[in-house]
């Protein structure tokens, strides 16, 4: 900070500034846009909106390199000035750190579909990761320095202690310089910035505690199971190959997404439907479908937007013993899909529904799928992204037509294949 304004009166020191400033207000819409992504408040909100905001944000990622290159031509200078202040050399490695680190994980996971899941994985550890240290540091930073926190007589203060922000604003280089009153400004901005400190452990901490929790996967962080408020009875008794999991425990968490409230079932108003384009058209209540003969499979589960919860055990129904039950007319090209909250659908060719793996699933790692991960009853397709993986699924519509489904209207790719796939 300080040396950024020594360095003022020198000819570079005023890019330096510059160089700052164009980085604060990227590192903030990064900021704004990021959480707003991440947020499962906006899924519901943004819609369409949503495709637009990853772009923005993939852009505004990708203008992160000006500053930073701006800064590394320069940095050979500034480093020779910061001889002696190791606290400051510190600084702008952290920062450097921070924002080469989210330009490099930010690429992988805009290039998820050439970098592959587990790259995307870990691309999306670290990018948030970055997010949580990072930002409270950053939001630490300027809420401290921001000129509305001091008292108006006492903003004036000797050139080296203001800080940047106000440096590079026309009224900061004006102020006259009164290095007598900044004593009392000290205590005052002392208590501000314990007080930021403060405020942002008690609001971010507990959430950061979470994401570290579920991310190094602690046992017991992500137990949707205990918190299940779906009310089906009887429980679905599991097959053997289910409890224990036969695929040993699923390695990763699910981060809950929905575009509605979450919805909750019990067997009034739980029901399974398969119509549309077959011989028979089959409807079945709980009672009824539980008792359906079901099959094990172990898969892995990929969102598109770089997280993945690998060797899940599955227990439920293939979906092509569901079409054969019912009996699928020539007429039919595709498959519709509905979810019981109402809203979201999506859809497979014919095809592509009658592969092995795609499966009704009932079950996971022994347990019913708890409502917040989509239970009682949710389509797995593990070849392709996880948007296709209808949660709350209570109706199959066979169709003599194209179907575009609920985030591929808003943008995202009708090719929702991972790249290992087997296309058909
Ligand atoms: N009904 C419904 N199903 C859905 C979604 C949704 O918002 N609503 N999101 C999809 C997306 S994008 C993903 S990655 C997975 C997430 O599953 P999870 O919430 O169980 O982690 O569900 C898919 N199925
Ligand atoms: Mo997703």
């Amino acid at each position: 900070m300080k040396n950024l304004l020594t360095t003022l009166r020198k000819g570079y020191g005023k890019k330096l500034v510059s160089i700052h400033l164009w980085n604060a207000w990227l590192v903030l819409i990064l900021a704004v846009s990021g959480l707003m992504l991440v947020g499962g408040f906006w899924r519901e909100l943004l819609g369409e909106g949503r495709v637009w905001l990853k772009w923005g944000h993939i852009v505004f990622g990708l203008a992160l390199l000006i500053p930073v290159v701006y800064y590394l031509l320069l940095a050979a200078k500034h480093w020779k000035r910061l001889k002696g202040k190791p606290a400051q050399k510190a600084n702008v490695l952290f920062v450097l750190t921070l924002l080469i680190g989210w330009l490099i994980s930010g690429v992988v996971l805009w290039q998820f579909r050439l970098a592959g899941p587990r790259a995307a994985n870990t691309a999306l550890f670290i990018h948030d990761l970055l997010t949580w240290v990072g930002l409270p540091v950053i939001i630490y930073h300027s809420i401290t320095r921001v000129k509305w926190l001091k008292e108006p007589k006492k903003r004036t203060i000797v050139a080296e202690t203001v800080p940047v922000e106000e440096a590079s604003s026309p009224a900061g280089r004006t102020r006259p310089a009164a290095p007598s009153e900044a004593q009392p400004m000290y205590s005052r901005r002392g208590f501000i910035k314990v007080a930021v400190g403060a405020g942002l452990a008690v609001t971010l901490g507990p959430t950061f505690v979470r994401w570290i929790g579920k991310s190094l996967q602690f046992p017991g962080t992500a137990d949707y199971a205990a918190s299940n408020a779906n009310a089906l009875v009887p429980d679905p008794i599991p097959l053997a190959e289910s409890a224990p999991p036969i695929g040993g425990g699923a390695e990763g968490s699910f981060r809950v997404y929905t575009v509605t409230a979450i919805p909750a079932f019990d067997n009034s108003n739980w029901s399974f439907t398969i119509d549309g384009l077959v011989d028979k058209k089959l409807s079945w209540n709980w009672e009824e479908f539980v008792k359906l003969q079901r099959e094990v499979q172990v898969s892995d589960f990929h969102c598109v937007t770089g997280w993945s919860v690998y060797k899940n055990t599955w227990e439920g129904l293939p979906l092509s013993k569901l079409l054969d039950m019912a009996g699928v007319q020539p007429g039919a090209v595709m498959v519709k899909f509905y979810s019981g909250d109402g809203v979201y659908t999506d859809s497979l060719t014919l095809d592509q529904a009658r592969m092995d793996d795609i499966m009704v699933a009932v079950m996971h790692d022994g347990k019913p799928i708890p409502n917040q991960l989509g239970g009682p009853v949710r389509l797995v397709t593990p070849q392709m992204y996880a948007y296709k993986s209808v949660k709350w699924l209570n109706r199959i519509e066979l169709i003599n037509e194209d179907y575009v489904g609920y985030w591929e209207q808003r943008g995202y790719d009708k090719d929702a294949w991972l790249p290992s796939a087997k296309r058909v």
